[in-house]
């Protein structure tokens, strides 16, 4: 299969961790005679001081032109000192939502057995946990209008949604329940926000399409403490734009780190494959960043935008294998279990092409 990938390493420990999901394809790609080649582009902090700009047309371009697109992270440690400053790398990353259509954002909360022992909850609550979050990736208060009043003591993030917007992603989110255990949660604030209650009487009326599907609503505040308390209860959870970003977040918590969890954004074009986890700063450069996110963004690339379940298997199956031998990055290793073998990023990425390898 010949395939373009455009990779956009972006800033922080972006590139340190895209290095290895780019990495993985190459391997899956001679291992399995598939003709893959690679682009890269700017996004981010590293654009806007490159090209003033934090999505350069360039990128835009080249992304619509590639068969989907493998990217790290966004972010500087200036921009959250400064909450004054006006381009952001992060709008970068909302601009290529927007522009290329990406409006569900796939996560999966992967358990990997070998993690149980490192979660903070304990692992007769998490074992068997299999939960696929569906956040709304192009509403919501991320891009409703924003005020600020003259004087500039007040300020205003319109929460808005669109009727067409809850239901392209609903149909997606519950064909990807028929496929699986025929469950959709649907996470809103529909006793409080108006945009909630919309989004809940949408996904009512899609229910009605998809008989086979049990669904069931909840409050957000309420799926935040359920999915602590008992996460198995979840499987397909569909939910909007920030509500997911913060749930996702607290899921990681269930695989054992921000490090674990891959995502994917699709929609209406390219695909879009990154781990949920942003550019950390703190730790960028210094050989600690866990790759296995974007190793398992790279499998969800082959798998959703590729069709190649094998391949995709090939390479979960690899973090499995290097998880079970007891290495850990940093992130993920157990304090208590004295048999970790503590890797860098290089090391753990290393390791994964090695199991790769036929
Ligand atoms: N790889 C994810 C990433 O870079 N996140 C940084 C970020 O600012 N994300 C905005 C959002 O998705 O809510």
């Amino acid at each position: 299969m010949k395939k373009n990938i455009l990779v956009i390493p972006g800033d922080g420990i972006g590139p340190e961790v895209t290095t290895w999901g780019k990495a993985a394809l190459q391997q899956i790609a001679k291992d399995y005679g598939h003709d893959f080649s690679f682009d890269e582009a700017l996004m981010g902090h590293i654009a806007i001081e490159q090209t003033g700009n934090p999505l350069p047309d360039e990128t835009l371009e080249k992304g619509r032109k590639s068969d989907a697109i493998l990217f790290g992270a966004v972010g500087h440690a200036m921009y959250d000192n400064d909450p004054s400053l006006k381009i952001r790398p992060e709008q970068g990353l909302l601009k290529i939502r927007k522009e290329l259509g990406l409006y569900a954002n796939l996560r999966p909360i992967l358990l990997f057995d070998e993690l149980l022992q490192a979660s903070s909850i304990k692992p007769e609550i998490l074992r068997g946990t299999d939960i696929l979050f569906f956040r709304e990736l192009t509403g919501d208060v991320y891009f409703g209008e924003k005020q600020r009043s003259d004087d500039r003591n007040t300020a205003s993030d319109l929460m808005i949604y669109h009727r067409y917007e809850v239901e392209r992603i609903a149909h997606k989110a519950y064909k990807a329940a028929q496929q699986r255990s025929k469950k959709v949660c649907s996470v809103d604030k529909a006793n409080v926000l108006e945009s909630s209650r919309l989004w809940r009487e949408t996904i009512q009326e899609i229910a009605k399409q998809y008989p086979d599907v049990k669904t069931t609503h909840m409050f957000i505040d309420n799926a935040a403490m359920q999915l602590i308390k008992d996460p198995k209860q979840f499987d397909v959870v569909l939910t909007a734009n920030l509500f997911g970003d913060i749930l996702t977040d607290e899921a990681s918590q269930i695989a054992g780190s921000m490090g674990m969890l891959a995502s994917a954004s699709v929609g209406d074009g390219t695909g879009f494959f990154e781990p949920i986890h942003g550019s950390a700063h703190d730790i960028a450069g210094k050989n600690l960043a866990n790759p296995l996110a974007s190793v398992l963004s790279a499998a969800l690339m082959l798998e959703i935008s590729f069709g190649l379940k094998e391949e995709a298997q090939t390479l979960v199956k690899a973090v499995d294998k290097v998880l079970k031998e007891g290495y850990r990055t940093k992130d993920i290793a157990d304090k208590q279990t004295a048999s970790d073998k503590v890797l860098g990023t290089r090391e753990m990425g290393d390791l994964v092409l090695k199991y790769l390898a036929k």
